[in-house]
């Protein structure tokens, strides 16, 4: 017997059928963020990082081009197995020498080399508008700004990136999830609260005038409780985002698991959104105190979450998008642990055996229901993801680092 054989018979006495759960696991789209590669600073401006967001750490070898950062997700996509989308920024627009389209004038052949690059993968493409690293950015608002011509240039902005999602759709075949972040908010304590997010929802209702394909492009919107330099006061809070995306038809919430109080976690707000929503969105990190953005790591939230999209039956109707950024450490090596994590809890949560679990719930036998979740957690998962690495031709556990510091030496240290 192969170590696979074996431990795929353990997994049969509780009624798991492991090659379902490897089938499964290759069809599940998985987002990788673009932003990992040169510390989400893009390619349409020389300015830092800004906005609530800060990446921090000088590891060498950032890609500081189009053709570094595509040559350094294609290895990555040669390192991780499953199936793959692109998640790319506005601010990834790829010009052609001299010329250049502020950010209110984007238009699709600005992107088509992502296009390319999308369609050589057989992957489809989400998009987000870049609503910060910009000077149009007044006093650290944007859609929200009481200025009229601020909101009206990042509105702007906002159609721009619903046309160019239809067009990463209608190219690739794919949906595009169209995620509308800002850090819009106050360092100190405001005296108006209310007219801020009334002119925030007025203006993503203004957005999502532009036409579009509902089945083409998904809009969603991403909630925060905090920023850097924007402590006191947060436009898009977790009651605006939600309240918004559940009164606009074709409107996502998107939860992004660093952006809540530390105590509160998204695993459980998974199943109480696919309550109400047919559809919902995420963005995949690793909070460390605050929204820090460390690279994804196969620890107890990251499984509890992804055991709540497949427990609720949810991998359908669940976009799940990575996003951190890591400026620290090898690049490479950051994307690929990240996403072979969330790779690997997918596969530990396709591996519960959910109806028995359920039913020991609803029995109220909650003695069994306890001692059985123990009992699974010591079920020889590692030779099963090991069979889904060689399955999908990728490299092992024990390999892959080997292939990113030859990656360093020879690509990334010529920099
Ligand atoms: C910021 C949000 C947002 C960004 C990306 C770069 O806190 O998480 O999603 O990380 O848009
Ligand atoms: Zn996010």
């Amino acid at each position: 017997m192969t170590r696979y054989e074996s431990a795929k018979a353990m997994y049969k006495e509780i009624g798991i059928d492991t090659d379902a759960a490897i089938a499964k696991l290759k069809t599940l789209p998985v987002s990788l963020h673009c932003w990992q590669g040169d510390d989400v600073i893009g390619f349409d401006h020389d300015g830092p990082l800004t906005g609530g967001i800060q990446t921090t750490g000088n590891y060498p070898g950032k890609a500081t081009t189009p053709e570094e950062l595509l040559q350094d997700m294609d290895k990555v996509f040669s390192l991780c197995p499953g199936k793959k989308k692109l998640n790319v920024h506005a601010c990834y627009a790829i010009f052609e020498d001299g010329e250049f389209a502020d950010r209110d004038r984007l238009e699709p052949k600005h992107f088509k080399k992502w296009v390319e690059f999308a369609k050589e993968k057989n992957v489809g493409i989400d998009f987000n508008p870049t609503f910060f690293s910009h000077p149009m950015v007044k006093d650290g608002l944007t859609l929200s700004s009481p200025d009229e011509a601020t909101r009206k240039f990042w509105i702007e902005h906002g159609k721009a990136c619903i046309r160019i999602s239809q067009y990463f759709a209608e190219e690739t075949g794919v949906p595009c999830v169209m995620n509308i972040w800002t850090g819009d908010g106050f360092k100190d304590i405001p005296a108006d609260r209310l007219g801020p997010r009334v002119r925030y929802k007025e203006a993503i209702e203004e957005i999502l005038s532009e036409p579009f394909d509902k089945s083409k492009v998904k809009p969603c919107v991403e909630s925060k409780v905090f920023g850097i330099g924007v402590e006191a006061y947060t436009t898009g809070s977790a009651e605006f985002s939600l309240s918004f995306a559940a009164t606009h038809d074709g409107c996502l919430p998107l939860m992004d698991n660093g952006h809540y109080h530390p105590t509160e976690v998204v695993s459980d707000k998974i199943p109480a959104l696919l309550a109400f929503f047919p559809e919902i969105a995420l963005h995949i990190t690793r909070p460390i105190r605050w929204d820090s953005d460390h690279v994804v790591l196969f620890d107890d939230e990251t499984k509890e979450m992804a055991k709540e999209i497949v427990r609720c039956d949810g991998l359908e109707r669940v976009y799940m998008a990575l996003d951190y950024f890591d400026a620290s450490i090898n690049r490479i090596a950051a994307w690929t642990v990240g996403f072979r994590s969330w790779q690997k809890a997918l596969l530990y949560a396709l591996l519960e055996p959910t109806a028995l679990l359920k039913d020991l719930q609803d029995k109220a036998d909650m003695t069994e229901l306890m001692v059985m979740q123990e009992r699974i957690k010591v079920l020889p998962f590692g030779d099963i993801w090991d069979e889904y690495l060689s399955q999908s031709g990728c490299v092992k556990d024990t390999e892959w680092f080997a292939e990113v510091k030859k990656y360093e030496e020879t690509v990334l240290s010529k920099r």
